[in-house]
């Protein structure tokens, strides 16, 4: 059982990070570390991103073989539809995670749209890229220096561009970045996404495949089966209708699995993953694990309930989920 009071910061709302510890080899018998916990301390620290609507990843952006957490959001109150990406602002950081606290490295606060995040060694050197969608605008930020320089920028063909993954998807060693561009025609009742994946070549951009699919993708990430074979684990939906999960395979498109995840068809727009271990992140806060095997997904595991999820990063022995609901707490199990 988890309660927390939300808390004022700096005059204004903020978001809950909890940092849940749990054993990834454990994951196989679906024990958690925090399963086995009969308390927990609340409150522990303090910070703010200045961020809403919070999207992480995880990167190792100075290649020591330590993950940092990556965050973008929207920077003030959400705004209409119609109005135009310039007139909007976001941003984007790279965060160190010093025990139950994260240090900012570098932060960016001049984006006009941050959708979505990802990190992954884009082009291949052994330190991970930043990968950044908004309203039609892919961005590729390389840290350098302790900044978030720009290495590549690329006009999507379409506005609604809501999700970004970077994994290897079709086995070949090399990372692809997956992101989704979800249209509909006037007056129809269901609307049609089309995956796109870009590999980095010629010191540029170029885009690989696409896989195309009817509904609206609520996130997507790379999975691996145990004995080395690569998909895409996606969640499809309709407006508030969704948590069917299908596991694809690479360039195909073709279905390796599908089934629904998140127990009353609930919208899942939070997912991630680590090898074979998939993170399910539902809209109503509900959170669930399940493994991937060459049979399929295992039966989803809820571990936690948390209040309306933002986005959630599997860390090597955490996972992060953030919240605009509650206020900025930190919680150890
Ligand atoms: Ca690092
Ligand atoms: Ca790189
Ligand atoms: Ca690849």
């Amino acid at each position: 059982m988890v309660t927390c009071n939300p808390q004022m910061t700096n005059g204004r709302w903020s978001w809950l990070y909890l940092f849940t510890k749990f054993d990834v080899a454990d994951w196989g018998r679906g024990t958690f570390y925090f399963s086995l916990f009969t308390f927990y301390l609340c409150g522990i620290s303090w910070g703010d991103l200045g961020l809403q609507d919070v999207r992480v990843a995880r990167a190792d952006v100075d290649g020591d073989g330590i993950m940092e957490v990556v965050a973008g959001g929207r920077i003030g109150r959400a705004l209409a539809a119609d109005v135009p990406r310039v007139a909007r602002q976001a941003g984007v950081g790279v965060y160190r995670v010093t025990g139950e606290l994260l240090h900012p490295i570098c932060e960016r606060r001049d984006l006009f749209v941050v959708a979505d995040v990802a990190g992954g060694d884009v082009d291949g050197d052994g330190v991970d890229e930043i990968v950044v969608v908004g309203m039609g605008h892919l961005i590729v930020f390389d840290v350098t220096d302790g900044q978030l320089v720009e290495m590549a920028q690329m006009t999507l063909p379409g506005d609604w561009t809501d999700r970004v993954m970077v994994g290897d998807v079709d086995g070949d060693g090399r990372v692809e970045i997956g992101v989704t561009v979800y249209r509909i025609e006037n007056g129809a009742e269901m609307g049609r996404s089309d995956v796109i994946f870009l590999q980095w070549a010629n010191r540029r951009l170029e885009k690989r495949f696409e896989i195309g699919l009817e509904g609206h993708v609520g996130d997507l990430c790379a999975l691996t089966t145990a004995d080395g074979q690569h998909f895409v684990a996606l969640e499809v939906g309709l407006g508030d209708e969704g948590g069917d999960l299908r596991v694809l395979s690479g360039p195909s498109g073709r279905v390796f699995w599908r089934g629904e995840m998140t127990k009353g068809r609930v919208r899942a727009l939070s997912l991630d993953a680590q090898s074979t271990n998939l993170v399910i992140g539902g809209v109503d806060g509900r959170v669930w694990t399940a493994t991937l095997s060459t049979n399929g997904l295992s039966n989803p595991n809820a571990v936690h309930r948390f209040l309306g999820i933002s986005g959630l990063v599997l860390m090597p022995d955490q996972l992060l989920l953030f919240s605009n609901r509650i206020g900025l707490q930190m919680l150890r199990f």
